[in-house]
């Protein structure tokens, strides 16, 4: 105990200098101008780019997903508030080569595009579908371009303080730390219930988003939809399915447009690359193959396994039950012949 509040101490410590909300006339000046319609910014897309957005736009189309999933209405979110929270929780990313703003961004863009589109709304209720879109947009707060494996190899605070899930906790603890800010309360005004049903889904959500839980869940939904499951209103299923959904989000790079999940592996190679040589200098350890820079003709056979082993059986079995999302099991066979055509020219 004594080592966890040890622990705790010090990363409080760390967040202090690095935490702030958004400043008032950012904030005043983000919630004074127009919004463009999701036709317009592409929403609906499952082929969506934020490569064109300024850094104000991607802000303008987060609100616009609010907006237009009714919830500043329903849910009574005072547009200042929803502005400054946006700005704070962009903030609270750090500038790593992937797990940035940008990721988290485009994370809710494929929600809000599973929602619509693949007509996935349906069988959630508004403050389930609150919950995934701020989910969304917190999943990787503060990530800091290393893994769980690194926190515990080199014995970081965070990995004395969460022995498992070790980042997915502190990003939960981040997206709960931004709401409890002064101003940045989007769940003001909602009954006490809702506020506790809504952070469980949120909770729920960003823990489900390390890879660990995946493969658990992965074969529990799996048993599920082989008992020929279509009932998706109890908690335990709801849970799970909110799970499977996170995780289409989060991977959903690989279902782009091929020049994009090209250019998008790379980040995620460099970040990856990045942390090996972390490993090299800190620890005086050969990283794996995934990490390590000398290995980097490897990239495209690698490509090739994540989408054999993680994306394509949770885009098959999530396109099967819901058809409207198959652009996305599409979008991630067509790469995977790309990455096949490269992995055999080495
Ligand atoms: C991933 C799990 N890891 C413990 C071992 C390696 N694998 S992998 O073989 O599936 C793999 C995935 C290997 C290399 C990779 O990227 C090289 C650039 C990737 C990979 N990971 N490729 C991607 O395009 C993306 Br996006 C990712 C992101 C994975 C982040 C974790 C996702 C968790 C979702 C549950
Ligand atoms: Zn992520």
């Amino acid at each position: 105990i004594a080592c966890k509040l040890m622990a705790k101490q010090k990363v409080a410590l760390e967040c202090l200098s690095y935490h702030a909300t958004a400043p008032p006339d950012q904030t005043m000046k983000l919630a004074s101008e127009p919004v463009k319609s999701a036709e317009d910014y592409k929403l609906y897309s499952f082929k969506f780019i934020d490569f064109d957005l300024s850094e104000e736009e991607t802000c303008r189309a987060t609100i616009r997903m609010f907006v237009d999933f009714n919830l500043v209405g329903q849910f009574h979110i005072p547009y200042d508030v929803l502005c400054r929270w946006i700005l704070s929780v962009k903030k609270n990313y750090r500038p790593v080569k992937y797990h940035n703003w940008r990721h988290g961004f485009n994370v809710a863009q494929t929600m809000f595009a599973m929602m619509k589109t693949g007509k996935m709304e349906r069988f959630m209720k508004d403050l389930e579908i609150l919950g995934l879109l701020v989910a969304c947009l917190c999943h990787d707060l503060d990530h800091r371009g290393t893994n769980n494996a690194f926190q515990l190899k080199t014995d970081s605070p965070l990995a004395i303080l969460y022995s498992t899930s070790t980042m997915e906790h502190h990003h939960f603890d981040q997206c709960v730390m931004i709401l409890n800010s002064e101003g940045n309360n989007i769940f003001q005004a909602l009954s006490p219930e809702d506020f506790r049903y809504v952070m469980n889904v949120v909770e729920c959500a960003i823990l489900s988003t390390d890879l660990a839980m995946y493969f658990k869940k992965r074969d529990k939904f799996l048993e599920l939809i082989d008992n020929g499951e279509f009932d998706w209103q109890s908690d335990e299923k709801k849970e799970l399915l909110c799970g499977m959904m996170m995780t289409a989000c989060d991977v959903s790079a690989i279902a782009k447009p091929w020049e994009v999940q090209h250019s998008i592996a790379k980040l995620v190679a460099d970040e990856f690359f990045d942390q090996g040589d972390l490993e090299k200098l800190q620890l005086n350890t050969k990283p794996i193959a995934m990490m390590d820079r000398e290995r980097k003709d490897e990239l495209p056979k690698m490509q090739v396994g994540f989408i054999d082993v993680i994306c394509m059986p949770l885009y098959k079995v999530l396109s099967e039950t819901f058809p409207w999302i198959s652009p996305l099991f599409d979008g991630t066979m067509e790469n995977r012949r790309h990455w096949q055509d490269l992995a055999e020219k080495v």
